[in-house]
């Protein structure tokens, strides 16, 4: 599944390109999926947020309770300022999450296919838990960028163990917002973490203020397909997507079976969806 040499340099680098893990028929079927699921997506609910004085609380709760379900969020720019939508459902979608490995049977299929197993399985997670899924979307012209983090804030674990799997579902490049990692950076620790706080509201304890170096990021482009492994410590982001081409990803985040999930961590799970393995 994967080499001596690849495990040496994903201890190194902190992340690992493995291209080719899907093929073209895996990557399609999870897209026609998510165009289903985006389909069937009455965004009226969400909208409604927008034109509520309690906008910031109400997109909070709708975030903060979506650990397991299948939600839809939309990109910052998506809303003109009297609350339509600039462009189609469709094409104003960020990102679906953060059940989906879950609750929806395509994706369920590939996240707990046989390869994700055996992978999991090369990089000493084989007993992991499947924690969080996400479709990112990386729409054109309005994809936002996501800023400069460690998962290991928002998914903290004692101890940190915990490694994120995003595939390609289409070719990412620096012009269509690919990701960007500091090699090595996740040699330096976890910076912050981010933590429930009273009356559902959330905060960052910092562990580390110093900002990133952010000279050291590298892009990483791969083609449709490729599988990148992130470590939960290393400095990664992507910038803004303003080209004419969407830059389709999907996300799996796989934690040790052994270790304390923290109560105050923001993603929950309700009873009666405990966490599970393969
Ligand atoms: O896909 C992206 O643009 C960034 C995703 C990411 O960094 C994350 O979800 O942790």
């Amino acid at each position: 599944m994967i080499s001596e040499q690849q495990l040496k340099n994903y201890g190194e680098q902190g992340f690992l390109v493995i291209e080719n893990f899907a093929d073209e028929a895996q990557c399609d079927e999870l897209r026609a999926r998510a165009e289903e699921l985006v389909q069937e997506f009455d965004p009226a609910e969400v909208v409604s947020i927008f034109s509520t004085h309690e906008q910031n609380r109400l997109t909070d709760e709708y975030f903060l309770t979506s650990g397991d379900k299948i939600r839809f969020f939309f990109e910052e720019n998506a809303f003109n300022a009297d609350g339509t939508l600039k462009y189609e459902k469709e094409k104003s979608i960020n990102k679906i999450g953060h059940a989906l490995h879950d609750l929806d049977p395509v994706f369920e299929r590939f996240s707990r296919s046989q390869k994700v197993k055996e992978l999991a399985a090369a990089i000493g997670l084989e007993d992991s838990l499947l924690l969080q899924s996400m479709y990112i979307f990386k729409q054109p012209n309005i994809g936002g960028e996501v800023t400069c983090h460690q998962d290991s804030t928002f998914l903290y674990t004692e101890p940190i163990d915990i490694v994120g799997l995003w595939f390609a579902l289409e070719d990412a490049t620096v012009e269509n917002g690919c990701l960007w990692a500091i090699p090595g950076g996740h040699r330096n620790g976890l910076k912050s973490r981010w933590v429930r706080a009273s009356e559902g509201r959330m905060k960052f304890e910092i562990f580390d203020a110093e900002p990133w170096d952010e000279e050291q990021l590298v892009p990483v482009e791969v083609a449709k397909g490729s599988l990148i492994l992130l470590h939960g410590l290393l400095p990664h982001r992507s910038f803004e997507n303003r080209s004419a081409r969407s830059r389709h990803a999907y996300t799996l985040h796989l934690i040790g079976a052994g270790v304390e999930y923290p109560e105050d961590n923001w993603l929950q799970r309700g009873a009666t969806l405990p966490l599970k393995g393969f």
